[in-house]
């Protein structure tokens, strides 16, 4: 008997479509899938649901300020959640049989797990804990992530890792802020889960997520004004004379999930302290770029020889380098790039 999907049926569970069925779905679409993928993004989703749960206690298990004057490969302290969401990354996905390679802002080498030829089919590269210096004060952080294939016939880790954005095969992050949300692509549009703590599931909120088409709001740093370029602040005088909104948190993760839920601009420059841009290419830029296309909006340089150049086409010479970033609505990049063209 086929149970009916009655209008009340569904008003007592309206969202029980779980990250794992979705993937499960979603593999459906490739008859040759194996399922070592669908492994991978399970493996991020539990470790996803076990750096919530450090990150909301935090503070009682006192976990909180840095890792004891430690510093990451760049130069930045390094915060006790930031090692521990890293060591539970490595776990998760180390004792999954399809990934051949890991990677992470956290170390500066690569972890080689396996070979190609011992079943190592993806490269994964994140970083664990984005935004963490504002942990301390209860701010929004995330995780962000980007899954590349492992190509055997490139001898190297690092090398295997230095693929453009657009060899992305998923790229998505985990936003730990007033509830616990997943965002996901590989490549067939943006989809939106929310850890639901009853069901202890990511269940589906959001389909096929569509970037608003223009939204009167940026979000940089003026702290650097006067070190951006003159095209930047230019843009800046535009946006102020007319009346847009400024917002900025500091964790890339919380602007840029901002922006694609509500529309606007996400806005790092080049600066004099930063000459190629601050944010790290491979495990900000690229991954946040592949969700932002995907939505249907832009993703750009924004630097002073290139402004209008797509992040995902960028050929990686390291897996720690840096870049500049425009990112946000269609319009919006636009208006930007009016300006630094
Ligand atoms: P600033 C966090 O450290 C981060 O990598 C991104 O999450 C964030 O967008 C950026 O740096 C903030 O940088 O220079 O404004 O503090």
């Amino acid at each position: 008997m086929i149970m009916s999907n009655s209008p009340a049926r569904r008003a007592h569970c309206p969202n029980l479509t779980s990250l794992q069925s979705h993937i499960l779905k979603e593999e459906e679409q490739f008859p040759t899938a194996g399922g070592d993928f669908t492994w991978i993004l399970s493996a991020l989703s539990l470790a996803a649901k076990s750096i919530a749960h450090k990150v909301r206690t935090a503070r009682i298990e006192d976990v909180l300020g840095d890792q004891g004057g430690a510093a990451n490969v760049h130069g930045e302290t390094q915060q006790k959640l930031d090692v521990i969401a890293n060591d539970i990354l490595m776990t998760c996905l180390g004792n999954r049989p399809s990934v051949a390679v890991v990677a992470s802002e956290e170390d500066e080498q690569p972890t080689i797990l396996r070979r190609g030829n011992q079943g190592g089919k993806y490269c994964v590269i994140f970083d664990p804990l984005d935004g963490s210096s504002n942990l301390d004060v209860c701010v929004s952080v995330g995780t962000i992530f980007s899954i590349l294939r492992n190509d055997p016939n490139i001898p190297g880790a690092a090398e295997t890792l230095q693929q453009p954005g657009i060899k992305q095969v998923a790229a998505g992050y985990i936003l730990y802020g007033s509830s616990t949300v997943f965002v996901l692509t590989t490549g067939t549009g943006v989809y939106m889960f929310v850890l639901d703590p009853a069901l202890g599931s990511f269940v589906r909120v959001g389909d096929r997520l569509r970037i608003p088409a223009s939204g009167r709001s940026y979000s940089v740093n003026e702290a650097y004004r006067h070190s951006f370029p003159d095209g930047f602040r230019q843009y800046l005088d535009w946006a102020h004379a007319h009346d847009y909104s400024s917002r900025y948190i500091g964790s890339m993760v919380s602007d840029v999930h901002r922006i694609l839920l509500k529309g606007g601009v996400f806005l790092y420059p080049p600066t004099q302290k930063n000459p190629g841009g601050k944010l790290r290419l491979m495990y900000e830029a690229n991954p946040m770029a592949m969700i932002i296309e995907q939505a249907g909006g832009k993703a750009v340089i924004g630097s002073t020889d290139n402004p209008a150049g797509r992040l995902v086409e960028i050929v990686p010479t390291g897996i720690h380098q840096r870049t500049s970033v425009v990112l946000g609505s269609p319009d919006e990049v636009d208006r930007v790039l009016s300006h630094l063209t």
